[in-house]
């Protein structure tokens, strides 16, 4: 079995199943050594609590790094979820340069439904889109792509919009695109994977109402998949079955509002990644 190390940068929300307490022990459960940078500490993630404490790690990040030069510290992948500032998408950048020998890996987490999350505005996602034109692989959802290609968001469409979206990315420089969240038809969903300019679509069963978090675990179950030796449409089907899993564990449980129990999905998250 393979034993890549993996670092992932992203905030700590100490509370709403996110980021990374989502991303750790998914990686780690796919047999991945898992290397952490938290780009911030949250009380709890910006989305339906009734405030949240914000202390930004961006300071911190050039002397990890300084530190992490000294021992010579590279990694197999990076990979990227929300982060706190534009400052820290430069010193995000440094970091792929100076330790990362393998893939890049960038999820925006920046938007969704048509809007920005709260705390980001039009200069941090321009910044985002750049760190995500630049890298081998990044998973926006349809808000985020929209933003960053400064298309108009819209609800319904059809496999002529997504292709334009997604050309309008890689004429922007993209290289992979995974797209979440694109649905042809009632009561499906799935997701788009661009390599080399041919997309293929994996469809599965679209469950209403939608939950939070489920992009971060989506994209944490896809590197897992990817360290494992899966290539990406393979990873991209991986993670939509988990991910599938995981809101089916949580949905008839209205009190768990702020988050997918994704926990309790991880030992079939093992099964699908053959250990
Ligand atoms: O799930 C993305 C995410 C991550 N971290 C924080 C968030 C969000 C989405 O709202 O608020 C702090």
């Amino acid at each position: 079995m393979a034993y890549k190390r993996v670092l992932t940068i992203q905030d700590i929300s100490c509370v709403g199943q996110c980021s990374l307490t989502v991303a750790l022990p998914i990686l780690s459960a796919s047999g991945a050594e898992t290397c952490i940078l938290p780009s911030a500490v949250l009380s709890n993630h910006t989305a339906g609590f009734s405030a949240f404490t914000f202390r930004d790690l961006t300071d911190d990040m050039p002397g990890i790094s300084a530190q992490w030069k000294k021992d010579k510290i590279v990694f197999d992948a990076v990979y990227t979820g929300y982060l706190g500032s534009i400052k820290q998408i430069g010193y995000v950048r440094d970091i792929f340069r100076a330790h990362c020998k393998g893939l890049r890996i960038v999820d925006p987490a920046m938007a969704d439904n048509g809007k920005l999350y709260v705390g980001f505005d039009d200069k941090y996602a321009a910044e985002m889109a750049k760190l995500c034109f630049e890298a081998d692989i990044t998973l926006p959802n349809i808000t985020e792509a929209c933003m960053m290609t400064g298309t108009e968001y819209r609800t319904q469409y059809d496999r002529e919009y997504i292709e334009k979206l997604i050309g309008k990315m890689r004429d922007k420089g993209a290289k992979t695109v995974v797209l979440t969240g694109v649905s042809y038809r009632e009561g499906r969903t799935g997701v788009v994977v661009n390599v080399n300019g041919v997309s293929t679509y994996y469809e599965h069963k679209k469950i209403a109402g939608g939950c939070h978090g489920t992009g971060d675990v989506y994209a944490a179950a896809f590197t897992g998949a990817l360290m494992q030796g899966f290539n990406e449409q393979e990873a991209a089907r991986i993670a939509a079955d988990y991910t599938l899993l995981c809101i089916e564990k949580t949905v008839d449980d209205p009190s768990h509002w702020y988050g997918v129990k994704f926990e309790l999905a991880l030992p079939e998250y093992i099964r699908m990644l053959g250990l």
